[in-house]
């Protein structure tokens, strides 16, 4: 008799991050850390998302160098190439041909309610453009291209992968099973880490204040600093507790980076002031972050490498979606391509 296959097929990932600046301990934590815990165990994908990036202003001589930093900092925070697909979404033209034709499936109101939209707006109050309404189903292209299974992300993203999900239901309701719908897979700690100048807003690397976030690439100095001069209240009292939002947050990232829980650490800081406190967080941070460092530096240094990797992983990832494409094409009606 034959033997019985045991293999079961592997989930498969899907997860990208905008060349936008330096990554913060935001997105550190709240994303790409579990970006490399899941490679062990999945298939995954990555990309550098520079289509999404061109929905603000970007110098172009910019973005191309912070799309190569984007891509040498992921790799030095641990997706390997060898284990997992690794590319910059520009370079699949799927991505941006297919979120056109689920576009086409997406309702006016819904790109309407998402806050991204209502934030980055307000922010950009000079280019609001059709790029940053429709953001949302460029997500949902990159993600339904691949028919991910789990999409990690940060609880910020949350709202953009339920609109991905409705598409894609609302897509397979029409014209038959095509898209898988995919999970989101949110990080157990750390999924919002707020601002270190004002802890209601969220660590953002596009913060035009440097001190209000870490960047995974700051020195030890920088950080001690930037946690020295933390926003936090005048209790004095490291607990987690309503109201209390700097020292949360502070709390949230000793927690994140040390696997400590919110009770260790107010045992470990009771009857100890801020100072300390703050100190700690910024060694343990900065411990934390130095493999990171060390690595992106030598890899920054290997343009070749980088180049390769790229155009490696670009294709691998075009011949994933190349057959999403024509299934797709084939059931709205589009003539066939070769
Ligand atoms: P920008 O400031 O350019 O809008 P961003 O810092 O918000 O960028 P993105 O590139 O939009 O970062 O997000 C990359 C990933 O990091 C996403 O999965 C997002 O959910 C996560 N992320 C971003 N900011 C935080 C944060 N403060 N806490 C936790 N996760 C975050
Ligand atoms: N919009 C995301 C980045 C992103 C993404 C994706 C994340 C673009 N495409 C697909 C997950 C899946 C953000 O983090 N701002």
């Amino acid at each position: 008799m034959p033997e019985q296959s045991t293999e079961i097929k592997k989930k498969r990932i899907f997860s990208a991050i905008q060349p936008t600046g330096v990554f913060t301990l935001g997105n550190y934590i709240g994303a790409i850390r579990s970006w490399d815990t899941l490679q062990k165990e999945f298939e995954c994908i990555y990309a550098i998302a520079d289509l999404h990036a061109i929905t603000v202003m970007q110098e172009p001589s910019a973005l191309r160098q912070n799309t190569m930093r984007a891509f040498a900092l992921m790799l030095a925070c641990g997706m390997d190439p060898e284990k997992s697909i690794t590319f910059v979404q520009s370079r699949n033209p799927h991505h941006a041909e297919l979120s056109w034709v689920l576009s086409c499936s997406t309702m006016f109101g819904e790109l309407n309610r998402m806050t991204q939209f209502k934030d980055k707006s307000a922010k950009h109050s000079d280019n609001i453009n059709a790029g940053l309404f429709t953001y949302p189903v460029l997500m949902a292209a990159d993600i339904l291209a691949y028919n991910a299974d789990l999409v990690p992300i940060g609880a910020d993203q949350k709202q953009h992968l339920e609109l991905a999900r409705n598409i894609a239901i609302r897509f397979n309701q029409r014209y038959g099973d095509t898209f898988t719908v995919p999970d989101g897979y949110f990080p157990k700690q750390g999924a919002r880490l707020m601002s270190l100048q004002d802890p209601t807003k969220k660590m953002s690397k596009s913060d035009e204040n440097a001190n209000a976030c870490v960047y995974i690439l700051d020195d030890k100095d920088t950080i001690l600093r930037k946690f020295r001069r933390a926003v936090t209240d005048s209790d004095a009292e490291v607990v987690f507790r309503e109201g209390k939002d700097g020292i949360n947050n502070l709390m949230t990232i000793y927690g994140a980076v040390t696997g400590k829980t919110m009770e260790e650490i107010e045992a470990e800081f009771a009857g100890k002031g801020y100072g300390d406190f703050k100190t700690a967080v910024g060694e343990a941070v900065a411990d934390h972050l130095e493999p990171v460092r060390t690595e992106y530096a030598r890899l920054i240094a290997d343009k070749a490498y980088l180049t390769q990797c790229i155009d490696t992983g670009s294709e691998q990832a075009y011949r994933i979606t190349r057959k999403t494409l024509s299934k797709v094409f084939r059931k709205v009606g589009f003539i066939d391509r070769k």
